[in-house]
């Protein structure tokens, strides 16, 4: 008979690794947003557990979460109480959750032609992946 204790020290250790290898991501959009969606497929086969939420209403979460003005794009999620706001590519996204930054979270700005759920052809834009600060400035976090 082994004590309980070690059964539940035992399913944690298992489970542990299956929490961090799938954050919850709170995604929201407009029910008609078709690269939102593909963004969303892209987070999905990068192992995330993506939560959609559809809304007309976009905007006031963009002022919730502190999205800076002017760097606005086309859909807004929420993940660990980081923003992230745009394309932002998953590997960026598990890096911010690694390296636990002080700071609002990642954006991308606009929509950039190649970024993850913007893919047209074999046409790639340069874009950065931005790092939004406490105190809403940002700094290049990535660039593509
Ligand atoms: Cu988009």
């Amino acid at each position: 008979m082994k004590p309980p204790i070690l059964h539940t020290l035992l399913l944690f250790v298992l489970i542990q690794p299956a929490w961090a290898a799938s954050p919850v991501i709170d995604v929201y959009k407009s029910p008609t947003c078709g690269c939102c969606n593909k963004w969303i497929d892209h987070l999905k086969a990068n192992g995330f557990t993506v939560r959609a939420h559809d809304t007309d209403d976009v905007v006031s979460h963009k002022y919730r979460l502190g999205v800076p003005p002017g760097h606005g794009s086309c859909h807004t999620a929420e993940v660990n109480g980081y923003l992230v706001e745009g394309h932002v590519p998953a590997k960026e996204i598990r890096r911010l959750l690694k390296e636990k930054p002080r700071a609002r979270g990642l954006v991308v700005p606009a929509m950039p032609i190649g970024s993850p759920g913007m893919e047209q052809g074999n046409r790639k834009d340069a874009y950065d992946v931005l790092l939004v600060k406490r105190d809403g400035g940002t700094q290049t976090y990535a660039r593509y």
